[in-house]
């Protein structure tokens, strides 16, 4: 595919309702859109970076000055053959995986439309339809948080993540449990605890979790081999795993029983596929994480969802979760059995909305 010519959009879009994780509260996302001309197509990618570095140390600053500097420069005019390629291409970039990610879908996009078929053909995926569930941020009171948990019940999800910090942990997840008994029920932490602090989680193992995601540091995969030990629940690494190779340290230290994969967080769905593939072969079960997407990201996300390995609920909800006003013709809504149903036209099977991305676009540059 020669790369013609490469856009970046920065997009800034307010949330349906403000997001509260352990690292802060958030009314509005950024993202950077990457479009692609190749040959008479159009390909779309998101960059999920956000305007803060809490979730990791990428911004919306950082990646696009690592797209303009960097990316871009070793991309545009090439004739880049596919994502291993590209991934190739960028290698001697280190770091940056959101900012390269954004990219390589992009060419994914391409290639699915080139070829005729849709992502999660190309990546081999067996799903017309995945299981899917809400995350819900830290709330005011317990009762906001009861009320907020049953209206997404009563739209329907039938898995709840919980975002806890500590001093937020036991009390509030003890109070959903007792509400809901049969709720499919996770938390999820954000690297907010210490091995000394994170005995405040200890309880949890008496409420029937699906799983505990990432409740140490980011860089640390080894302190939650030892949490592991101290846990019957499943720990889930999230932020820990940027790349196949920590995803093999973290099954090799048995820091962890269940993997998110966010493929961007792994520099994209080539990695994505890969981590997929090395926990099937290791028995571990992984799930699709979000990182709130526009209907863009949330297409990937889909498609890489209906891998046969995804075998717990995703972070992909649906399109009114997220923004009054998404970017594409499409809106992904819920179907009655909590699961979201996978694009099937070529690529990523969206149609974007120019007049969209032009309404919250807060810069744009050409190359
Ligand atoms: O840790 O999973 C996370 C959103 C932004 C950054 C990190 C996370 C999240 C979520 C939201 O939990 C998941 C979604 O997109 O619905
Ligand atoms: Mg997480």
């Amino acid at each position: 595919m020669k790369i013609e010519q490469i856009t970046l959009h920065h997009l800034r879009m307010p949330l349906v309702a403000h997001f509260e994780t352990s690292f802060g509260r958030i009314f509005e996302r950024d993202c950077i859109l990457i479009e692609i001309q190749s040959e008479g197509l159009t390909g779309w990618g998101e960059c999920v970076a956000d305007r803060d570095p809490g979730y990791c140390y990428e911004t919306s600053g950082t990646a696009w000055h690592i797209l303009m500097d960097f990316v871009i420069p070793q991309t545009l005019g090439q004739d880049i053959a596919d994502a291993v390629d590209f991934q190739q291409r960028v290698a001697n970039i280190r770091g940056h995986q959101l900012a390269k990610a954004g990219v390589e879908m992009a060419l994914w996009d391409l290639l699915g439309q080139r070829q005729g078929q849709s992502l999660c053909q190309l990546f081999g995926g067996i799903k017309t339809q995945v299981p899917v569930g809400v995350s819900v941020g830290l709330q005011d009171s317990p009762e906001i948080l009861l009320q907020t948990v049953e209206k997404y019940l009563t739209d329907g999800y039938r898995r709840v993540k919980l975002k806890i910090k500590p001093g937020r942990d036991f009390g509030d997840t003890a109070l959903v449990r007792r509400a809901f008994p049969q709720l499919q029920l996770q938390v999820d932490a954000n690297s907010a605890y210490t091995l000394e602090t994170a005995r405040a989680l200890l309880p949890l193992d008496e409420l029937g979790l699906l799983l505990i995601e990432q409740p140490l540091f980011e860089d640390d995969i080894w302190d939650h081999a030892s949490l592991q030990k101290l846990l019957k629940t499943p720990v889930c690494l999230d932020e820990s795993i940027v790349s196949p190779r920590h995803a093999r340290y973290a099954l090799e230290m048995q820091a962890c029983r269940v993997i998110n994969i966010k493929p961007a967080r792994c520099g994209g769905l080539a990695q994505g596929i890969e981590i997929h593939e090395m926990c099937q072969q290791a028995g571990i079960p992984v799930w699709c994480g979000g990182m709130l997407e526009t209907n863009i990201g949330r297409a990937s996300n889909l498609a890489l969802a209906s891998l046969p390995n995804f075998s717990l609920p995703g972070d992909i909800s649906a399109s009114a979760r997220y923004y009054h006003e998404d970017l594409t013709e499409e809106t992904f809504t819920l179907n009655a059995d909590s699961t979201i149903t996978v694009p099937d036209r070529p690529g990523l099977g969206v149609t974007v909305v120019r007049s969209q991305v032009e309404k919250f676009a807060l810069a744009r540059v050409t190359f």
